[in-house]
């Protein structure tokens, strides 16, 4: 079976009357170390990024402000939706899950990648996707 993508709950280490800091540390607070960062922004709401998958890369998504949905198909076509809205939950994507991703044109969504950019670990025709399971 296909590990299944899962929510990840950073805790927000403060107070609303100072505000909130959260961790993310490779094998702690995330399963694998982390070898990059990016994050995506300025997108307009009409726009439809990923629409791709991975062969190695693990990723963490989390929008750090703002509201993302990321959904999410396996090789075995089982669907995933979740909803970034809060800065202290992110989303876990194993190998090989095709996503599609929308994003509030004010929204940050940063990255937490297991491997250095790497062109050829996407698949980014979905049809070549299916074909793999
Ligand atoms: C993912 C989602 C959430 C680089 O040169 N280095 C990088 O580390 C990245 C991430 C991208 N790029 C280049 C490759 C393309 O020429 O930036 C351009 C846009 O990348 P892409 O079309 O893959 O962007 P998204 O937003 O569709 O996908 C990105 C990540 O690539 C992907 O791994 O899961 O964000």
């Amino acid at each position: 079976m296909p590990e299944k993508p899962r929510w990840i709950h950073f805790t927000g280490i403060g107070d609303s009357e100072v505000g909130y800091i959260s961790v993310a540390q490779g094998n702690t607070h995330v399963p694998f170390p982390i070898e990059r960062v990016y994050w995506v922004y300025f997108t307009p709401d009409y726009i439809e990024r990923g629409n791709h998958a991975h062969k190695q890369c693990k990723q963490i998504l989390i929008a750090v402000s703002g509201r993302v949905e990321v959904e999410l198909e396996n090789a075995l076509g089982e669907t995933f939706t979740f909803l970034l809205d809060t800065p202290d939950h992110g989303v876990y994507i194993p190998v090989m899950h095709w996503r599609k991703i929308h994003m509030d044109q004010n929204a940050v969504l940063l990255c937490l990648a297991s491997e250095k950019y790497f062109e050829e670990d996407y698949i980014r025709e979905y049809e070549v996707f299916k074909g793999l399971k």
